[in-house]
């Protein structure tokens, strides 16, 4: 029995791989060079965007009160929105909401004249819908069964699974605007992206979707290589 066979601890020579924590705040480091001094910012929920957050303090003496909200009615322009993603598409579209948040989100980023989008590598999907995870939609409380039924009846030919998000106790989750949220799941990524957020929106009783459209000025990536700056 020769000691050669035994096989050789690569790990030992190889430089020590980054946790998706890491890219997430490389990308966050990045995303902190497009703000000036002055600008009214927007910044999102999520941990990446937490990122941000902290990157912001630790740049800033003393550091802001800087928390995620809306633009006040003081303020309905907001110069720069950072937030993250949870599918990144090659036209730069996204999926965001997962963290329930999708309304506030769109209503800030849509206020803004430039929206900058953090997110790691392993957002990325050939089309939204592409991640086989909840693309959501928030519904008025009052006729979710109605629309749980009609979103799924929408995407039936896309083996869509429609199901109302459940919270704390398996109640019903609530938005910060006392709506309720219906998670679609596909099997393969959206045909037509574009239709299928105009169809959505056209049912009574929709809020909001979580299809981002249009809407990122950039999306940073970051990866093992590091942060690739994607420009819409
Ligand atoms: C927000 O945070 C949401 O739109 C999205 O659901 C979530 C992404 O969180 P993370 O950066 O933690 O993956 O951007």
């Amino acid at each position: 029995r020769s000691r050669a066979h035994k096989p050789l601890s690569i790990k030992a020579f190889s430089a020590p791989s980054l946790t998706q924590d890491d890219l997430k705040k490389l990308a966050a480091d990045k995303a902190v060079e497009y703000i000036r001094s002055g600008m009214i910012l927007g910044l999102g929920t999520g941990s990446t965007a937490a990122f941000v957050v902290d990157k912001l303090g630790a740049l800033l003496k003393p550091p802001p009160s800087a928390s995620p909200s809306p633009p006040s009615t003081t303020t309905p322009k907001l110069d720069l929105a950072i937030d993250g993603a949870d599918e990144v598409d090659p036209n730069l579209d996204l999926v965001k909401g997962r963290g329930g948040a999708l309304l506030r989100e769109k209503m800030v980023e849509a206020a803004s004249d430039k929206f900058v989008v953090v997110v790691d590598d392993s957002k990325l999907v050939s089309g939204l819908g592409g991640s086989g995870l909840a693309m959501p939609v928030e519904v008025v409380q009052f006729c979710w069964k109605y629309n749980l039924i009609r979103l799924g009846e929408l995407f039936r030919e896309d083996s869509c699974v429609a199901k109302l998000r459940l919270g704390d106790g398996d109640k019903p989750y609530v938005t910060d605007n006392m709506n309720y949220i219906v998670d679609l799941y596909f099997e393969k990524p959206i045909r037509d992206s574009e239709a299928a957020g105009r169809e959505i929106s056209a049912l009574e009783g929709v809020v909001e979707h979580g299809l981002f459209l249009n809407m990122a000025t950039a999306v940073l990536i970051a990866g093992k290589d590091g942060v690739t700056v994607k420009n819409k």
